[in-house]
């Protein structure tokens, strides 16, 4: 038996000597691009020869959608590219394969228009034998356009909306006869796996087979199955005639395998399905390959998730196609590099939100045992028109089919918090909105369970239970998603819990999951008296700590997604990176933040052992009086105890709370060499301390910012800015004041926009009615930096939910002004910061000062009208 399976499997290799397969290769290089509608850009004629020339993964938004003008361009783009087929194209069928453009693309060749696509996340092609020329060159123009359409989801949503052809395009040419491109871009297998157990798997194995050629065809479908290890595990073989024209005609093979290996997260095993058309010569005339995972899965309200029979408690992340700098136009390595990222912090969980993604990003959750949620993007909005229900649908059908053969893929979802914008508020409208929902939502779950009844079905709602159980939307998925954002938008983090637990008694009978939760942090703010809305790394660290703490306890929660694996671009926000959600618990630059160090310690079973705040190198901190600044250090570890060294000195010995021991490091001026230990792991830092020293002594500098508890770590010029303090004689800090709190939810200073710096968080909070700023520092030369901006508007925006919405513009308060002096010495008089500046622009005034007969630094603010305040101050000694 093994024998005669090697030599049918030798047979299949032997046989390539005659394979005549497809071709497929990307036509990445060399475009040429612009925006607009130039005249007749479709023609060959059309001269693009002032055009940029680019490449492929594009995105004309990378710029605009992070500069400070309001906007980004949405509208129509085009590109051309002349391409040169093969002179044997003539006998072949000729397709342009897109994986994903934003969002409508229409393309012609030579000329002649070859198709329309609509929706901006899935994949597409066209069939463009008919106007190719093979053996010489065929000119490719392709329209693509990123304006509103109301009729296409997303309407509205969290995120930079980058227009382009941001994913690879391909040319593939087939024989006549071959397994079907053209149902929904899918790879035309499908396998399903009707029964799996320990023992035995069967699997269904649909082909969807065309005959593109002018006369009947008599031909061989054939499956070759082969396991993990490289063997052959199945084959199996059916004959179809086809007729000339015959189009996705379906052939349905059946197979079974003995002692699957299983596919699953520690172990994800995966066969590989090869599938042929042999004619009667024995000529191979095409050949497609799927990967095939054996496994079985259910969720359970009570019991949660479990994979093969055993129960596992999914946890993870959800992610955006975005980088730095990039937008969406990222390479393979670059989505694939996430998918490990996820990986290696214990990940087993991904929520591929809020739209399908690059096919790398499937291929790799299938390789590394990565349990996935795909979604089509109907976020915060419908419209209610039969086009907007259809293409909606089209979306659910391109989603599913494409990703059909992922065994990692084991839910689908369909919308968003889709009331999050509700856009009536009489009751009667608003009534008939829901209605409409309510049948756009049943409509798209049937599509799903009609497509694949093998998977479960999902929604994610946010915090407004009531208004989903109103719409009638709570009973219609599976799966019941929930975002929540306790302790972050809403004040309270235990309430986490208690919707939690209200939920669950609410619906006893559905699936549970958490699909975002999560805290914006800037990589470069600290503080040692976290706050919600801080942006800190600390409240981060805090707030991730406690949601996970509180869904391990409750095995209902079946899984849960971190917002966000990653930070990404959301233009119209302000925050304290502008046009960024700050969420990601690594960087828009994948930088690595506290809570993925926290993760990853918590999740992945490697022993491990990290510093924490490892990037803060350029660190800081008052003097206590003792030459020293005690700070805490956090250490991730998931070993049973930890010890710290800082320079050679013993801090002390740690056993660490869910992954994380916090030590009170004694820092002292210059470098101090952190050293961790925990069995025989070892890890190590060196951070270049400033001391902000309340001695005279060797002063250098001082860097503080006014209103905040914050300390933050000024990349472009290597600076740490400290927290404020009250000044007491032989020291420093302000006198008078308070430090600015935002009405209505009392958090710190302001998250507008500050324009012209990169350092918002220097700028963003303030003492206002401040009296002085003194230092008592040793005679010499100085300069002073005092740093303004002015954060009081005329007209007061509107607090909007989710903090979007910053693009009505503001005019500056101008009822402010004041005096400054130094030391005696007015250097600004009747000053307005609104006058010079503006609304929210950064204003640094520096001031030369010379320190004489031991009397320090002094500066007095003198009112006028409205509160004097300072933002910042920086006091540096020349000489
Ligand atoms: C949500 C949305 C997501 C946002 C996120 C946030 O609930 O689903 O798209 O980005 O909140 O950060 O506000
Ligand atoms: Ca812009």
């Amino acid at each position: 038996m093994k024998y005669s399976r090697l030599f049918l499997f030798l047979a299949w290799i032997l046989a390539a000597g005659t394979v005549d397969a497809r071709v497929k290769y990307t036509i990445n290089e060399a475009w040429r691009f612009t925006k607009g509608s130039p005249y007749q850009a479709f023609l060959p004629s059309a001269d693009d020869s002032r055009w940029e020339t680019v490449d492929i993964p594009h995105t004309w938004n990378a710029q605009d959608a992070d500069d400070d003008e309001p906007g980004f361009y949405r509208g129509p783009a085009w590109y051309r590219k002349r391409i040169t087929l093969p002179a044997d194209a003539a006998s072949k069928q000729v397709y342009l394969c897109f994986e994903g453009a934003n969002q409508v693309v229409r393309l012609y060749v030579n000329g002649h228009f070859a198709g329309e696509h609509r929706g901006g996340y899935t994949r597409f092609l066209f069939d463009i034998t008919k106007f190719a020329v093979p053996g010489g060159e065929n000119l490719l123009a392709v329209e693509v356009d990123n304006a509103h359409d109301p009729n296409i989801p997303p309407l509205s949503a969290d995120f930079t909306f980058f227009g382009g052809i941001y994913r690879d395009v391909s040319v593939l040419l087939t024989d006549k006869v071959h397994i079907a491109p053209t149902d929904y871009a899918s790879s035309g297998v499908y396998l399903t796996t009707p029964e799996v157990s320990a023992q035995h798997a069967s699997v269904e194995l649909r082909a969807l087979v065309t005959n593109c050629g002018e006369r009947s065809a008599r031909v061989r479908v054939e499956h070759l199955v082969l396991s993990p290890g490289g063997q052959e595990a199945a084959r199996v073989q059916e004959t179809v005639e086809l007729a000339p024209g015959a189009s996705e005609v379906p052939v349905r093979c059946t197979v079974g395998i003995d002692s699957p290996q299983l596919w699953d997260i520690d172990s994800p095993n995966l066969y590989r399905v090869f599938t042929r058309i042999v004619d009667e010569d024995g000529r191979v005339l095409d050949e497609v390959s799927n990967p095939l995972g054996l496994r079985w899965f259910s969720f359970d309200p009570d019991r949660g998730f479990s994979l093969n029979g055993r129960p596992r408690k999914l946890a993870g992340t959800c992610r955006h196609q975005d980088y730095l700098g990039r937008g969406w136009a990222l390479t393979d390595g670059m989505h694939e590099r996430d998918i490990l990222l996820l990986k290696r912090m214990g990940g087993n969980f991904l929520r591929v939100s809020h739209y399908p993604q690059d096919p790398v990003v499937m291929e790799m959750c299938d390789r590394l045992g990565i349990v996935a949620s795909v979604e089509i993007p109907l976020v915060n909005a419908i419209t209610e028109t039969d086009e907007f229900l259809e293409n909606s649908v089209e979306m659910a059908r391109e989603m599913i089919r494409q990703d059909f053969n992922h065994p990692s893929v084991m839910i689908w979802a369909y919308m968003n918090e889709i009331l999050l914008r509700e856009p009536y508020t009489d009751s009667v409208r608003r009534a008939a909105y829901y209605e409409t929902l309510e049948r756009v939502a049943s409509t798209l779950e049937k599509t799903v369970r009609g497509e694949d009844p093998a998977r479960y079905t999902m929604m994610a709602y946010h915090n407004a239970p009531d208004r989903y159980a109103a719409a009638n939307l709570t009973r219609i998925p599976m799966i019941q998603g929930w975002n929540l954002y306790q302790g972050w938008y809403e004040p309270d983090i235990t309430e986490f819990e208690r919707i939690l637990d209200r939920l669950y008694a609410q619906y006893p009978d559905k699936v549970l999951m958490v699909t975002e939760y999560g805290a914006d942090v800037d990589q470069r703010v600290h503080s040692f008296a976290p706050e919600q809305f801080d942006f800190s790394q600390e409240y981060g660290l805090a707030y991730h700590r406690h949601y996970m703490r509180q869904m391990r306890q409750r095995p209902f929660v079946a899984g849960s997604s971190v917002w966000n694996l990653n930070s990404f671009y959301s233009e119209p926000r302000a925050d304290i990176v502008p046009h960024v959600n700050n969420k990601g618990i690594t960087g828009l630059d994948r930088e690595l933040k506290d809570s993925y160090l926290y993760y990853r310690t918590l999740l992945d079973a490697t022993p491990r052992l990290t510093i924490g705040n490892r990037e803060w190198i350029n660190r800081g901190g008052a003097d206590d009086g003792g030459g020293r600044c005690v700070q805490p250090v956090p250490v991730f570890t998931n070993r049973p105890q930890v010890t710290l060294w800082v320079n050679g000195r013993k801090v002390g010995t740690k056993r660490p709370d869910d992954g994380v021991a916090f030590f009170d490091v004694p820092f002292t001026d210059g470098e101090n060499r952190l050293v961790a230990k925990a069995g025989t792991l070892t890890d190590a830092l060196t951070v270049d301390f400033r001391l902000a020293q309340a001695s005279p002594g060797t002063f250098t500098e001082l860097n503080v910012m006014l209103g905040s508890p914050r300390y933050f770590d000024d990349r472009t010029a290597g600076l740490c800015w400290i927290p404020e303090q009250p000044y007491v004689p032989g020291s420093w800090g302000y006198v008078g004041g308070e430090a600015l709190r935002r009405s209505g939810t009392g958090w710190l200073g302001t998250a507008t926009d500050i324009l012209g710096t990169e350092n918002n968080a220097v700028f963003q909070t303030q003492r206002v009615g401040i009296e002085s700023f003194r230092a008592d520092v040793p005679d010499g030369c100085y300069s002073l930096y005092l740093c303004w901006a002015e954060l009081d508007a005329v007209e007061k925006r509107e607090a909007l939910a989710y903090n979007l919405g910053a693009d009505d513009v503001q005019r500056a308060y101008k009822g402010r002004r004041f005096d400054v002096s130094v030391n005696g010495t007015k250097v600004l008089e009747n000053f307005s910061i609104a006058s010079e500046a503006g609304f929210a622009r950064a204003l640094v005034r520096k001031v030369e000062v010379i320190v004489r007969d031991g009397q320090g630094i002094r500066v007095d603010f003198g009112r006028i009208e409205g509160e004097p305040v300072l933002n910042a101050i920086r006091i540096y000694r020349n000489y």
